[in-house]
């Protein structure tokens, strides 16, 4: 999992409205309603704002993140729910959420990263959050994806979502990964087509997942390819931002505020 570093998040926490009228502009939704339809919640907007949030800041392995508990919680706010980061770290940060009552308990350490839904006793983590949150942003940008080919870069934690989710959403699904093999071990179990060549893959398709820390040349996109792309680092050049039609790409928001709102619908 590719750790956030300050520099990369600083933004968040101001973002009013740029991310969001970026969004409208290339799928039609706002994070907000790219993370309901995530959720599967069949509705245009939400109240949420009964929804309590604490955000704990975790101190384990590498460490706290400067802005990212600040960031978590200025996105789960922009949902329109009742989010604060809690006074104490770790185990008092979380005792803290608990005592106070609150709906929904978010926090990561160097391995997951998690939305807690105490009524319901039910988690939702970052992995899949990014991964639907991203194929429902390319199925917005590309008006559909039934029937239509893309491509998966990435078989780790959210790639292999991905793949599972665009599956199902009735895509035919390739993946490819630095280690063949992982992508091999998808084609096996969803029934999708692993790839080697990576470059090939990539000027072979208009609708592209980019679930890896990969940076590749604009010189191999297609004219008018949507490029969803979680990935970190998030890098096009001026040929590929010049020709895809869309990149989608943020270096938190989505993935957060699917985790939010999927967690939430367990006690709604
Ligand atoms: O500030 C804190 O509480 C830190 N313990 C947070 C560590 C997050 C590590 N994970 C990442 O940087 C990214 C996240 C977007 C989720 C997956 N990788």
């Amino acid at each position: 999992m590719t750790r956030l570093t300050p520099d990369l998040i600083e933004g968040v926490p101001d973002d009013v409205l740029d991310l969001d009228s970026r969004l409208m502009m290339m799928t039609g939704k706002t994070v907000k309603g790219i993370a309901l339809e995530a959720a599967g919640l069949d509705v245009e907007d939400m109240d949420l704002s009964g929804f309590r949030v604490a955000v704990v800041p975790i101190t384990s392995g590498l460490g706290v993140i400067s802005g990212f508990s600040a960031s978590v919680d200025a996105i789960v706010r922009r949902l329109g729910m009742d989010s604060h980061v809690t006074s104490g770290t770790d185990v008092a940060g979380f005792a803290e959420g608990v005592a106070e009552g609150v709906d929904l308990i978010m926090m990561a350490d160097d391995h997951k990263f998690i939305a807690y839904n105490t009524r319901a006793n039910k988690q939702t983590d970052n992995s899949f959050g990014t991964a639907m949150g991203y194929a429902v942003a390319l199925k917005n940008a590309a008006g559909g994806l039934e029937g239509k080919d893309v491509l998966v870069i990435g078989a780790g934690f959210v790639g292999s979502e991905a793949v599972r989710i665009l599956k199902d959403m009735g895509a035919n699904v390739s993946v490819t990964d630095i280690l063949f093999e992982k992508a091999v071990v998808l084609q096996e179990r969803y029934g999708v087509n692993a790839v080697e060549d990576v470059n090939d893959a990539i000027s072979k398709h208009g609708l592209i997942l980019n679930a890896a820390p990969a940076i590749f040349p604009g010189s191999l996109i297609q004219e008018g390819a949507i490029i969803s792309t979680p990935g970190v680092p998030h890098y096009f050049d001026e040929e590929g931002r010049a020709k895809a039609k869309a990149i989608i790409h943020d270096p938190l928001e989505i993935g957060a505020a699917v985790m939010a709102v999927n967690s939430a619908k367990y006690s709604l």
